[in-house]
């Protein structure tokens, strides 16, 4: 499968690293940049300008003036939206080597995983949202005594995101399609660690011919630009993606401002459950896919795999021998499996669970440590003899570490599957479809794979129940969360003659 892609491109130039404001790549106005870093070296690739609160205004101000009543944006035909959607996907598939490559480096993300999904998702959702810019319809209301009712679906105006650096370009499209599709405008900014995707991606939207200001990508740090963009009074919506330590204050800023519209998508430890009729060989390969994907960053990986007794023993000695076999090193090389962690705060978040979780008696079957020299690497890991109390069964680790957790049957593991904050994503492998439904029907999550985990596309909803978030993002669902609805209520006069 690998020859499908093509080769890495080694050392990939930069070539965009101001902010982009009104379709223009501009330094922030106090001059100030901040470092980008390769994680799997810990070197700094290059600097990059840093939005702060007077480029945020600045930003939300060109946005605005894009979105005022008669500009060229706000007159444009809908379907030519969708034009415009489906160029930047053109143009996407055009370098796609290149925006691979970059990803790749910025997030020290696998090569082979950027191309095989990320690319995958992002020019797939482009494509899919160029679809519904002309069909998002309104409805006519019955009528009674000589009225005639309509409603309208209205873009919500000026739309901040912010998106988090484990999956940068899949973000910016989720970002980008729906929003742009329904007509609004979009201040976007970058998580600080993953900022040159975007950039890039700024450069396309003006290639691809969207008018000034309609898309502004505005790098920087949480507190002084991701904050100053949420608190905004001219911003009408905010998406974020993220921890939910940070999805709670965004709730909080638009409840202190001007009520923007949230929407979230926020943290997980989705289940994993694994009865005794399942395919073990295909389970085991499954299990471990969903968990130690993109050296575990991912928001719905399948952080608590629960396996029922019968086959317990015989899953996790698989599941080590597999855990065991992945090729860990620099991300460009098509060999290897495992990337490196985001940053070294995130390794040693990673390491601190670890050496918690032995502390309240869990057993470390492999891995547990991280791998010595530069950049942020962690050995892939498998954890048993846990409980639900543990620390590590409740919160997110964000890192390969696989925990395997013994059940008996349907009633129980269903609960103990809900017995968190979280709600995001779930999984259950078997062949027998009574058990099949009660865990996909019983589980609080967003998603549920039966016999497959990951499996997306643009038209499946994705979204949290609990904590995991509000709102959901993709599929038909998403558009509500990018318009107003205004119902329009007529007088209709008989006519008497
Ligand atoms: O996330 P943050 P961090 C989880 C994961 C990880 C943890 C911390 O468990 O270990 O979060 O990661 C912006 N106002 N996820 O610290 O801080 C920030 O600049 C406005 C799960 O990197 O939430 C970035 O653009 N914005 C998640 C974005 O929020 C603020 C993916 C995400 O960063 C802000 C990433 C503020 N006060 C981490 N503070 C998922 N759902 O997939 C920060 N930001």
């Amino acid at each position: 499968t690998m020859a499908a892609f093509p080769p890495p491109i080694k050392n990939p130039e930069i070539k965009y690293t101001k902010l982009f404001i009104n379709n223009e790549f501009v330094d922030a106005k106090d001059g100030s940049t901040f470092p980008t870093e390769n994680p799997a070296t810990g070197e700094e690739i290059c600097q990059v300008s840093e939005a702060k609160a007077a480029d945020v205004d600045a930003a939300v101000a060109a946005a605005r003036k894009a979105f005022q009543p008669g500009s060229e944006w706000r007159k444009m035909e809908p379907k030519k939206r969708g034009v415009l959607l489906n160029k930047l996907a053109d143009l996407m598939e055009r370098d796609y080597q290149y925006l691979a490559s970059l990803e790749s480096l910025d997030g020290g993300k696998v090569y082979t995983q950027t191309c095989g999904l990320d690319i995958r998702i992002s020019i797939d959702g482009l494509r899919y949202f160029a679809g519904w810019a002309d069909k998002d319809h309104g409805k006519t209301m019955p009528m009674e005594n000589g009225y005639f009712a309509y409603t309208r679906h209205e873009p919500i105006g000026v739309c901040g995101a912010i998106i988090p650096w484990n999956v940068p370009l899949v973000m910016f499209c989720w970002k980008l399609g729906p929003c742009v599709s329904m007509g609004n405008v979009l201040v976007l900014k970058p998580a600080e660690l993953t900022p040159l995707t975007a950039l890039y991606m700024a450069s396309l939207i003006k290639e691809a011919g969207f008018p000034p200001g309609v898309v502004n990508v505005i790098p920087g740090f949480g507190k002084t630009a991701g904050s100053p963009l949420s608190r905004h009074m001219d911003v009408d919506k905010i998406a974020f993606t993220g921890s939910t330590l940070v999805g709670r204050q965004i709730q909080k800023d638009s409840a202190e401002t001007n009520l923007k519209r949230v929407t979230l998508e926020l943290g997980g430890k989705s289940p994993n459950i694994v009865f005794a009729d399942a395919d073990m060989d295909y389970a085991v390969k499954m299990a471990h896919d969903s968990v130690f994907m993109n050296a575990g960053q991912i928001c719905c990986a399948g952080t608590r795999t629960f396996v029922h007794e019968d086959i317990y023993d015989e899953f996790v000695k698989r599941s080590v021998e597999r855990a065991k076999q992945g090729r860990i090193g620099e991300p460009s090389d098509l060999e290897v499996e495992h990337g490196p962690q985001i940053t070294k705060l995130q390794k040693d978040k990673i390491l601190k669970y670890l050496e918690g979780g032995v502390k309240q008696g869990c057993k470390i079957e492999c891995g547990g440590g991280e791998v010595k020299g530069k950049g942020h690497f962690v050995q892939p890991t498998v954890l048993t003899n846990l409980t639900d109390d543990m620390t590590v069964s409740k919160e997110e680790i964000f890192g390969p570490v696989q925990q395997i957790y013994k059940f008996k049957d349907v009633s129980e593991v269903l609960k103990r599957a809900n017995n968190t904050k979280y709600g995001l994503a779930a999984a259950v492998f078997t062949n027998d479809i009574n058990k099949a439904m009660a865990i996909s029907n019983g589980v609080e999550a967003g998603t549920v794979w039966v016999n497959c985990y990951f499996k997306m596309e643009p038209s499946y909803p994705f979204g949290g129940y609990k904590e995991s978030g509000i709102g959901r993002e993709q599929g038909e669902y998403v558009l509500h969360e990018y318009t107003e609805v205004k119902t329009v209520v007529m007088k209709i006069d008989p006519i008497k003659n």
